[in-house]
């Protein structure tokens, strides 16, 4: 998977591209992830990249001529066969759906607006798709590609070592996950439930189903309008229900 980022802070994203996870999966060339400065594709002595708004208002808009440049010389060929995705908050939400979707290229283009916008034309005429993270402003979409990146590389195989990790994590289910616990089995007083240390199989995956279902119902239950639920879980989540009707009536 090739990630191709267009920002006027390389420096900033670089540190995280590096570490841990990432960093290992670039080591092992499973991902590449080049980082592009806009300010190299400028023309004029003072590096321009930002301009005021025609018709006035204040605030500064990111040049169309330098973004191009940078695209399109970055591309090449590749232009037009692979996603442009323009950063912004005025885009589709991002998702777990959204970062599956985008891990189906080879290839990926990810420019970080900056500064109060970017000029229309960027996004009627080099980018190809629009993304948000969520209902929030930030100061630069470095941050948001930086998530798209991670969200993306660790669904490419190989790039988590446990292949079951991708698929029992939250919101890949449409479930949030179970509490995790680890030693020691007794913390200031807190034990960890008796049921993960009975070394019983199908107990301790009943009692992690029925945590999933119960977190989700609680926290997000919004996520079980979507979720793969067998009949076992409806009948978890009808008992959770009538208990909690009769908590709150009493
Ligand atoms: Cl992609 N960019 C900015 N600037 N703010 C955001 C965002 C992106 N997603 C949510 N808020």
């Amino acid at each position: 998977m090739n990630f191709d980022v267009f920002t006027l802070l390389p420096d900033v994203m670089q540190a995280y591209l590096h570490a841990s996870i990432l960093g290992k999966a670039q080591e092992a060339g499973l991902i590449h992830v080049k980082l592009h400065n806009i300010r190299d594709f400028t023309t004029d002595r003072h590096r321009t990249t930002d301009d005021e708004p025609y018709g006035g208002g204040g605030g500064m808009v990111m040049k169309p001529e330098p973004l191009f440049a940078a695209v399109e010389s970055a591309l090449g060929d590749d232009m037009g066969k692979m996603p442009v995705v323009l950063l912004t908050p005025q885009g589709r939400l991002f998702d777990q759906g959204v970062a599956r979707e985008l891990a189906q290229h080879t290839r990926l283009a990810l420019i970080c607006g900056r500064y109060e916008g970017v000029d229309e034309r960027v996004r009627c005429h080099l980018a190809t798709d629009e993304i948000s993270i969520g209902d929030y402003v930030l100061t630069g979409g470095e941050l948001a590609a930086l998530i798209i990146v991670d969200a993306v590389a660790r669904l490419i195989t190989g790039v988590l070592g446990d292949t079951q990790a991708v698929k029992k994590d939250s919101h890949a289910s449409g479930l949030l996950e179970h509490p995790h616990y680890t030693r020691p089995a007794s913390f200031r007083g807190w034990e960890v439930p008796e049921v993960l240390l009975s070394g019983d199989h199908a107990r301790i995956a009943a009692w992690r189903r029925e945590q999933s279902l119960q977190r989700t119902l609680h926290r997000r239950p919004d996520l079980l309008e979507h979720a793969e639920l067998d009949e076992a879980d409806r009948n978890i989540l009808d008992q959770l229900l009538k208990e909690e009707r009769n908590h709150s009536s009493r």
